[in-house]
């Protein structure tokens, strides 16, 4: 009784879920309902400003861990004049993570199924030079591949995709360019299945086309360096069904191309399997998709 005397006095102690929106006990480290972090909720709370999720996409192995990951550490190490601070040391995690595997020559494990196993980044980002220049107070996911795509086949397999994308200001999609190049069909048809999918969470008005800005990354560009030079254009030819519906149902959107290695090395795991090997950190096109997002929001 005497709780609920006092959540009724003190308005907003309720905590609501940042991401889903439903309430949680004030203790909790993740939300009950959707499994983010609360301390995104106490750093929104903090900011006093609504914060801007910017979402990641895209299939299973196609890069969105070792990109984000790299995207921080760029920021944080104040790539282009970027300043970016983390709000709350677990907002480092992933960009730590990453950045340990990379330097010792290897590619971070897969991202878990399970929500409350990924990575979740809260940044304050500016442009440290501009006079004005806005602050964005960042949210970015690490979601694993595998989710998305039960969530895209079956809405509602997992909740918090849903909340997150309604909630997205800018999205970035991450399609296999190496794959597509190579003449694969499969990342254009995962790529259709999701901008379908977006488009059916994003739209406001029916016949309106989505104005969320939505960045669409050619990952894996260092196996398929044409993609530098056209991005848009190898698009139009490898990846053309995801072409189409960019054109036709979203307002804002344009092609990118993103590599994070140098060379590659091959080698065999445990089990004997042919693996690939960093050999080295050499990031090409990664800041400008998130730029590009920033200036349209
Ligand atoms: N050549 C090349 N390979 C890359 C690059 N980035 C990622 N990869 C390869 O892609 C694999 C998957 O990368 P992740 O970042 O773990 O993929 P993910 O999208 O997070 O996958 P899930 O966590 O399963 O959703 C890595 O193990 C590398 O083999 C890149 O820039 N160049
Ligand atoms: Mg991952
Ligand atoms: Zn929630």
């Amino acid at each position: 009784m005497a709780t609920k005397t006092a959540h009724a006095t003190t308005k907003g102690v309720e905590f609501p879920c940042l991401i889903c929106e439903a309430k949680n006990p004030a203790d909790a480290i993740v939300c009950n309902t959707c499994s983010a972090p609360m301390a995104l909720i106490q750093e929104a709370v903090i900011q006093e400003r609504d914060p801007c999720i910017v979402t990641v996409l895209g299939d299973s192995n196609v890069g969105k861990t070792v990109y984000l990951g790299i995207l921080l550490d760029m920021l944080a190490k104040r790539a282009d004049d970027f300043d970016a601070v983390p709000k709350g040391a677990y907002s480092v995690n992933l960009q730590h993570t990453v950045v340990s595997y990379l330097s010792a020559r290897q590619f971070p494990p897969k991202t878990a199924v399970e929500v409350d196993e990924w990575h979740w980044a809260y940044y304050q980002v500016s442009e440290r030079q501009r006079k004005n220049a806005p602050i964005f107070d960042l949210v970015m996911p690490d979601m694993a591949g595998e989710a998305l795509a039960a969530e895209v086949a079956n809405p509602k397999t997992f909740a918090v995709i849903r909340s997150l994308l309604e909630k997205s200001a800018g999205a970035v999609v991450l399609v296999d360019g190496a794959m597509a190049a190579s003449g694969s069909a499969h990342p254009d048809f995962f790529a259709l299945k999701l901008m379908t999918y977006l488009d059916g969470v994003l739209q406001c008005k029916r016949g309106e086309k989505v104005p969320t800005p939505v960045a669409i990354v050619l990952s894996k560009a260092d196996y398929c360096p044409e993609c530098f030079d056209d991005p848009t254009g190898f698009a139009k030819t490898n990846l053309n069904r995801l072409s189409n519906i960019c054109d036709s149902r979203f307002e804002k959107y344009r092609f990118f191309a993103t590599s994070v290695v140098g060379a590659l090395g091959y080698g065999s795991d445990e089990a004997q399997n042919v693996v690939p090997y960093p050999l080295h950190i050499a990031p090409r096109g990664v800041l400008e998709p998130f730029e590009w997002v920033l200036s349209e929001l």
